[in-house]
């Protein structure tokens, strides 16, 4: 049977870089990609059939592990029922009611294919709402890859040393402005300059694209606050936070409420899936009710719906998945912390809950530019080091680690020990 090394030769010959997904090309801790046969639980298998602890979940959708029944029956019962209608279900319904209920910010709700999707059809709204074209982002803050969000962007675009996209129009990213990160006064320039032209400030309300970058107290409520002043919209961009920081994502946890929100990952329970929503008056611009035109053959999808809303449930009934979850997270990171610390490699472990990553710099990283003076190369040799253990990271600094409700207290443990053999070798 063909390996990991032989099917990345035969992928490069007909997929660009031999992946669907840049960072997956493991391009910059200089390997070959493993090739993934399957999962349980908090398991990967290779196609060589060699056994990691997974870190990746799938860039955060499993939640609840690989494989969970509850999802997995969902999904069988859908698909049996009929693969894709473009056409209304009851299934769309519960979702939206599910979400609606849970993040109190969002009172309607529409449902797209992915986070990039998402995040391209709530500013076209924001800006039909407002009747202005210009967009703030954070440097760092990756939004996925319509034209618009490739501007000094996060994940893979970070992970190629480059900081933005070939064969985007100038026209399309003259509109968007970039604003550091946990800097407020950065923001209030923009707005000063740009009066009465911002249509929103976008943002990862915990940035989780250039490695886990998270917001100092104050900084989310101060973004509010600047937009209520000049009247512009606040998108959080919660394809990553959304229902894993708690039921109502970051914005719960840190208690801001936006104008929108996007969505993905999680509430697909590992189906591809994207969802944008927020207030009533804005989301009743969106066609058919109004004129900000978005539309999708498979939004909507029965059998995503269906594992959605087995995870989203299973999430909703499970007394304490949260606090168990998160407390497993902080108790986590510290220790890789302290196991760091005692190893003195200069580091930066920067965590929320069960989302977290290991910066190699000695400088306390609170934006983009501080991310970047990350050690990428001590990076690489820890991800070898950790994947020839067994444990399976994101093959980039600028990715998080996802801890799930599957991951048991001996494969942190058996984790963790692979970290201090990472100190010890390199003290030596
Ligand atoms: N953009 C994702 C990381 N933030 C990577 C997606 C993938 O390769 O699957």
């Amino acid at each position: 049977m063909a390996g990991s090394q032989e099917l990345f030769e035969r992928a490069k010959r007909y997929i660009p870089g031999g992946v669907n997904s840049p960072v997956r090309a493991f391009g910059s801790v200089g390997m070959t990609p493993r090739f993934i046969l399957r999962a349980e639980k908090d398991r990967i298998w290779d196609e060589e059939g060699k056994e990691y602890i997974d870190y990746v979940g799938s860039w955060g959708p499993m939640i609840l592990g690989h494989g969970h029944p509850a999802v997995l029956e969902a999904v069988e019962r859908a698909a049996h029922d009929g693969l894709s209608f473009g056409a209304a279900t009851r299934r769309e319904v519960e979702m939206a009611e599910l979400i609606c209920e849970s993040v109190a910010s969002v009172e309607m709700v529409r449902m797209v294919n992915s986070g990039t999707e998402a995040v391209m059809s709530a500013l076209r709204a924001a800006r039909a709402f407002t009747r202005r074209d210009k967009i703030i982002k954070f440097a760092g803050c990756y939004h996925g890859h319509a034209d618009a969000m490739l501007v000094q962007a996060g994940s893979g675009l970070m992970t190629q040393g480059i900081p933005g996209s070939a064969g985007v129009p100038a026209g399309c990213a003259r509109d968007t402005l970039t604003a550091v990160y946990n800097d407020l006064e950065s923001v209030r320039e923009l707005f000063a300059e740009n009066d009465g032209q911002i249509a929103a400030v976008i943002v990862e309300p915990a940035g989780a694209n250039m490695g886990v970058v998270l917001p100092e107290p104050g900084f989310l409520q101060g973004l509010r606050g600047i937009c209520d002043e000049w009247e512009a919209l606040l998108i959080f961009d919660e394809v990553i936070t959304g229902f894993r920081l708690g039921l109502d994502g970051a914005q719960g946890y840190y208690g801001v409420r936006p104008d929108l929100t996007t969505f993905g990952k999680i509430i697909g329970g590992g189906m591809p899936v994207g969802a944008y929503g927020g207030r009533k008056d804005i989301m009743s611009m969106v066609a058919p009710c109004g004129p900000v035109y978005q539309a999708g053959t498979l939004s909507g999808n029965p059998v995503a719906m269906a594992a959605g809303l087995a995870q989203l449930r299973t999430l909703k009934e499970t007394p304490d998945f949260y606090s168990d979850l998160n407390r497993a997270g902080d108790a986590f990171f510290r220790e890789l912390d302290t196991i760091l610390e005692e190893a003195r490699i200069p580091h930066c472990v920067n965590h929320v809950a069960s989302l977290g990553c290991v910066f190699f710099t000695d400088t306390v990283v609170r934006n983009y530019e501080d991310a970047q003076s990350s050690d990428t190369a001590r990076y690489a040799d820890y991800f070898r080091h950790m994947l020839d253990k067994g444990i399976y990271l994101a093959p980039s600094q600028f990715e998080a680690v996802f801890l799930s409700g599957a991951h048991t207290q001996a494969d942190l443990k058996k984790t963790l020990d692979a970290v201090r053999t990472f100190g010890k070798e390199l003290s030596e």
